[in-house]
């Protein structure tokens, strides 16, 4: 990353990508990918606080593909939120769309991904880098980004298909693909397929900033540096009270900034991003959950860590921080979150459909409340409340498959939510960030919240068999995604809608061959 761009006046930066289908070997075996411009991870955005953004997408592959732009609000512009089904139809086979959005306030660390069925597994993502002048963030010397992914060597449609096994993969209802591998900004080592590693070459005594994003599609990636404390100081865009770890477990779609200090003695270190193997749920022997790159300084660019080290991690001195343990974090620029003015309950279950067919075995579906989110055909949620000229919130789709909470004015919205099911979520929320108020064991019977500087993010996993409140400020107005990022979970149905001010949505000045694209995709 260009650490003086802050300096640079706003501007408008213009980007030309086609989405397009490979063969690659992200870890050596080759597999088929969907990717920007040839690149997996994809090219990186990077940018100024302010500034506008457009981006010329020119879609090559046999499907239709939307881009979304993880964590930014899109305020006034919802129908660039890229969420195929919801803000748009999608981008059809040989169609190109242009989205055009500023970046507003919006300062940290994110990524784009392809939100239509589960393309992003295949490699449509990239990292996102906003800098801004008033970032409340220690200083540093170097800024680097370091995106982490699970890694299939299926297509994902495969992979779908094997989680929709009839009576489930392995015979247990539910249970997720187990990945192959992962990879370090796109490097990995399966087997003996691969001996390349992602590596930085540092200067010594400097404070780097590492940008970690979690682009994969399921588990947690567990991060460290061989000898070295992280600093935590940005989650999802928010910047935190410096704080001290040994290593960071990233969910599906968060990041941290975290500061490295080059001070130990000269050489080269194994980095790691490990596969948290507890959300497996069933034995996958042939799986490699130590992804390793390589950081340096004051040595020659190759040098390399010792290899007696890849097994026998070694440990930091006594007294060192644990791992991050998120409920530590706190806004630098925090304050307490206002009082909600609208209430919401939803609750999160896996489970056959009531009233199942002959296959309902092949539909161990997800559920909030009593819908399991199916996405419209054709057509948008947004595009459709258009379509009806209403400025209500009511629509023309059929609301057995999509879960919608219309709210009329500005609210402060409070989501109580019940995780029935046995695994954690970690869900996100588009065009906003919420405040975690609280969280706990089983189901919600009222505990006081905490108010005291909460945490303000846009992805936060909601644990299995816990409650957990969040809040947020309704003000942005369209149709906004809340979601499980496992894509598998979401393509069982894990999304649910918020329809805010519905009376400015309505307005939306779109682009006619946006809504034309919808026969087409
Ligand atoms: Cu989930």
């Amino acid at each position: 990353m260009n650490t003086s761009l802050v300096n640079e006046p706003t501007t408008t930066r213009f980007y030309n990508w086609t989405v397009q289908e490979m063969t690659g070997a992200p870890d050596g075996v080759q597999k088929p990918m969907l990717v920007v411009n040839g690149m997996y991870p994809g090219p990186t955005i990077e940018a100024n606080e302010g500034d506008r953004i457009i981006v010329n997408v020119t879609n090559m592959i046999s499907n239709a593909t939307a881009i979304h732009w993880h964590g930014l609000y899109q305020r006034g512009t919802n129908y660039y939120d890229g969420t195929a089904a919801i803000t748009q139809c999608g981008i059809p086979p040989g169609e190109s769309m242009v989205y055009n959005f500023t970046l507003e306030d919006w300062v940290g660390s994110t990524w784009w991904h392809a939100h239509y069925s589960t393309q992003y597994t295949d490699g449509i993502t990239g990292a996102l880098i906003v800098h801004g002048k008033n970032e409340s963030v220690p200083s540093y010397d170097g800024d680097l980004v370091i995106q982490m992914a699970d890694l299939y060597h299926l297509f994902s449609p495969v992979e779908l298909d094997l989680y929709f096994t009839p009576g489930g993969l392995e015979g247990t209802p539910g249970n997720e693909p187990v990945p192959d591998g992962g990879t370090i900004n796109g490097i990995g080592q399966w087997g003996s397929s691969n001996t390349s590693f992602s590596n930085f070459t540092l200067e010594a005594n400097k404070t780097y900033r590492l940008r970690l994003v979690n682009t994969g599609s399921f588990v947690n990636m567990i991060f460290s540096v061989d000898s070295h404390i992280l600093t935590v100081i940005e989650a999802d865009g928010t910047a935190v009270e410096p704080f001290d770890v040994s290593s960071v477990s990233i969910a599906i779609a968060q990041r941290y900034s975290v500061l490295l200090r080059t001070n130990q003695t000269a050489g080269a270190y194994w980095m790691r991003a490990e596969l948290d193997q507890s959300a497996f749920t069933y034995d996958n022997p042939a799986t490699n959950p130590n992804i390793l790159g390589i950081i340096r300084y004051g040595v020659n660019d190759s040098a390399m860590p010792d290899l007696s080290l890849v097994n026998n991690p070694p440990s930091l001195p006594d007294g060192s921080p644990d791992s991050l343990d998120t409920s530590g974090l706190v806004p630098a620029d925090g304050s307490a979150a206002p009082d909600p003015t609208f209430h919401t309950y939803f609750t999160i279950s896996m489970q056959y459909p009531a009233s199942g067919a002959s296959d309902y075995l092949s539909f161990f579906l997800a559920f909030i409340n009593s819908t399991s989110w199916t996405p419209l055909v054709n057509q948008s949620s947004l595009f459709s409340q258009i379509a009806k000229g209403a400025s209500d919130g009511s629509t023309n789709f059929d609301d057995d498959t999509q879960l919608v909470t219309t709210v009329n004015e500005v609210s402060v919205v409070q989501m109580i939510i019940d995780n029935l099911d046995d695994g954690d979520h970690p869900f996100h929320l588009h065009g906003h960030k919420f405040w975690i108020m609280g969280g706990g064991d089983g189901r919600y019977q009222g505990q006081a919240v905490n108010n005291t500087n909460p945490m303000l993010r846009d992805t936060n996993i909601i644990p299995a068999y816990t409650w957990m409140i969040l809040r947020f400020e309704a003000n942005n107005p369209g149709y906004w995604a809340f979601h499980c990022h496992i894509q598998w979970h979401m393509a069982a149905g894990l999304l649910f809608q918020f329809n805010v001010l519905p009376s400015e949505s309505s307005q939306f000045d779109i682009p006619q061959y946006m809504i034309d694209q919808c026969t087409r995709s």
